[in-house]
């Protein structure tokens, strides 16, 4: 029986092989994909960022914990996306303008898949200009942003105006370390959300599901 502890130490020790063995024996027992993502893999990558704040690990360690995540959700990311019957929205999701950190953003963009979204992500330092003229091209429901540095939240708020002034019927939301609800009610944003997990109930409510 596959243990789903161990997938979370091997995700803590950036065990790539280990990680990716354990997440394929996994699926193989049927346990289910849900519980594999928050059980084994998010609560890995919890425990490495606890231990960043308290110092006790660096960001080469965490870089490597990533990797590991990044190499298991090459078998789970399937049966994530499996999981949702038929698309609930489209939603283009990206991590904004001057701003290259990305795990959070796939971690929500893969729960948004597994909730059932159609998923076009458009990866790191994605200009308001981007967000806006894919959601166009796509008639996409929701953006998602997200932002990791103090320094690049401001492009949440340019992304916004820039929706607006395109009158695209899209629904906004936001999320990353250094954002909080004020600052989404500050901008405008139509909701906030502090994990991915959150950010799949916020996007199925943004869209009346
Ligand atoms: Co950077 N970094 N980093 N970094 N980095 C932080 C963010 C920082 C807090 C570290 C610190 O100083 N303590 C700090 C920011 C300070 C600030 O602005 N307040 C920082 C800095 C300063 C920098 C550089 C400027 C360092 C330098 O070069 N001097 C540089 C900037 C580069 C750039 O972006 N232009 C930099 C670079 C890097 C690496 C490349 C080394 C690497 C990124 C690798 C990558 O992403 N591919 C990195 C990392 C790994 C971090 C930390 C350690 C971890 C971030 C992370 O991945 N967390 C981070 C410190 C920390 O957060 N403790 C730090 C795990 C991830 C699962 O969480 O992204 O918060 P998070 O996502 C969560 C929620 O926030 C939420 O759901 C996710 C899952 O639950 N969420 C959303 C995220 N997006 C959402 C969107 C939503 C909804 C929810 O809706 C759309």
């Amino acid at each position: 029986m596959a243990d789903l502890n161990l997938l979370s130490d091997a995700i803590i020790r950036g065990d790539q092989s280990k990680a990716l063995e354990l997440t394929k024996a996994a699926i193989n027992e049927g346990i289910s994909p849900a519980d594999i993502l928050n059980k084994g893999l998010v609560s890995g990558m919890n425990t490495i960022g606890e231990k960043f704040k308290n110092n006790e690990v660096y960001i080469p360690e965490v870089l490597i914990a990533a990797y590991a995540m990044k190499a298991a959700m090459t078998v789970l990311e399937p049966k994530l996306v499996e999981a949702g019957v038929q698309p609930l929205a489209r939603a283009v999701v990206g991590t904004v303008q001057g701003d290259m950190h990305d795990i959070g953003k796939n971690l929500v963009a893969m729960m948004l898949k597994g909730a059932g979204f159609e998923v076009i992500d458009l990866g790191i330092d994605v200009s308001d200009k981007k967000f806006v003229e894919k959601a166009k091209e796509t008639n996409a429901k929701i953006i998602g942003m997200s932002a990791l540095l103090t320094t690049t939240m401001p492009s949440m708020e340019r992304t916004i105006k820039a929706c607006k002034e395109a009158g695209l019927a899209v629904k906004t939301m936001i999320g990353g370390a250094p954002v909080t609800q004020a600052y989404a009610d500050r901008i405008g944003a139509d909701g906030y959300a502090a994990d991915a997990a959150s950010a799949v109930d916020l996007a199925k409510s943004l869209i009346g599901k």
